[in-house]
């Protein structure tokens, strides 16, 4: 089966086709995901959805060149250049039109053995993000319906299923159906992020369609609203991928990294809008991915 392909570590340099912003301060998105592909072994070649000045959550006045015309271009030139990837990882993006144009780069660039992992990045709290209209979040159901894997929080989830939002804490029994309606849409991997019982632990559900497995991983909750760590997770999950673990220890990898950087954050007592420390936490990360 090709979801036991991806599972085992390659011997050669991965490559990884990160599609995201660049928000040039306010670290997430690509600032996140090609420090962490690339601390984790693997080549990281970046399509950026838009360019930023820093990104749009809680911080006003940032600057926003989209970069949609740019994107069947690279395509294009990617193509040409017969590029191959292991996996290709979508994030924000950051127009309408974007929809359709990353879809179109999986049925390019998909193989049979490469792993489509798509963060349908819109929404946190109950609350679409202010640059996004009901109609995108219908469009990146769509995109979904086309990835392997997809990471969506909870509020993300209720807006792919067209369900009103739940405010936490949570009933497995709800989080088993989030899991197993989001596996309809088509992904037979789910990873649902923002999944709580109690109020004082925090963590992720996956679900593998294949063998049934629903599987949780917690660590102890941690006060505020930390920009960015969907992006710190996500590229933590998919270089636990790609180093060889399954679903399950991927995420629970990128629950522990995800919570150590925060922690690191909280600790300083820095701006949570400003994203998290991940860059101390990476001996943590390498040891936990064994290489080293
Ligand atoms: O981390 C999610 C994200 C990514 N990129 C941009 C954002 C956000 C969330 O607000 O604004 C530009």
């Amino acid at each position: 089966m090709s979801n036991t392909i991806y599972m085992s570590k390659k011997n050669y340099l991965q490559r990884v086709a990160a599609i995201h912003d660049l928000s040039g301060f306010g670290k997430c998105s690509l600032t996140v995901a090609l420090p962490i592909l690339s601390a984790a072994g693997i080549e990281a070649s970046a399509l950026p959805t838009a360019i930023l000045s820093t990104h749009t959550g809680g911080i006003s006045g940032f600057t926003y060149l989209d970069t949609t015309g740019e994107m069947r271009p690279f395509t294009k030139h990617w193509k040409s250049l017969d590029i191959r990837f292991d996996a290709i990882y979508s994030g924000f993006l950051g127009s309408f039109e974007q929809l359709d144009i990353v879809k179109d780069f999986f049925d390019e660039f998909r193989q049979d053995n490469n792993l489509i992992l798509v963060d349908p990045v819109m929404a946190d709290n109950g609350e679409l993000y202010k640059i996004f209209t009901p109609d995108f979040a219908l469009g990146m159901k769509d995109v979904c319906k086309k990835a392997d894997i997809i990471v969506p929080n909870i509020t993300e989830a209720t807006l792919l299923l067209e369900e009103p939002y739940q405010p936490g804490p949570y009933s497995e029994d709800y989080i088993e159906h989030l899991l197993k309606k989001l596996s309809d849409l088509g992904p037979r991997q789910i990873v649902l992020t923002g999944v709580y019982f109690t109020e004082t632990e925090l963590g992720a559900a996956t679900y593998d369609k294949a063998s049934g497995e629903i599987a949780y991983s917690f660590v102890a909750t941690i006060p505020g609203y930390y920009h960015g760590t969907g992006d710190v997770f996500a590229s933590t999950l998919l270089a636990g991928l790609l180093n060889g673990f399954n679903l399950s220890e991927s995420a629970g990898i990128a629950v522990r990294y995800t919570a150590a950087s925060i922690r690191r954050t909280y600790e300083a007592g820095s701006d949570i809008r400003f994203g998290v420390n991940f860059e101390q936490s990476f001996p943590s990360l390498l040891k936990e991915l064994r290489l080293v």
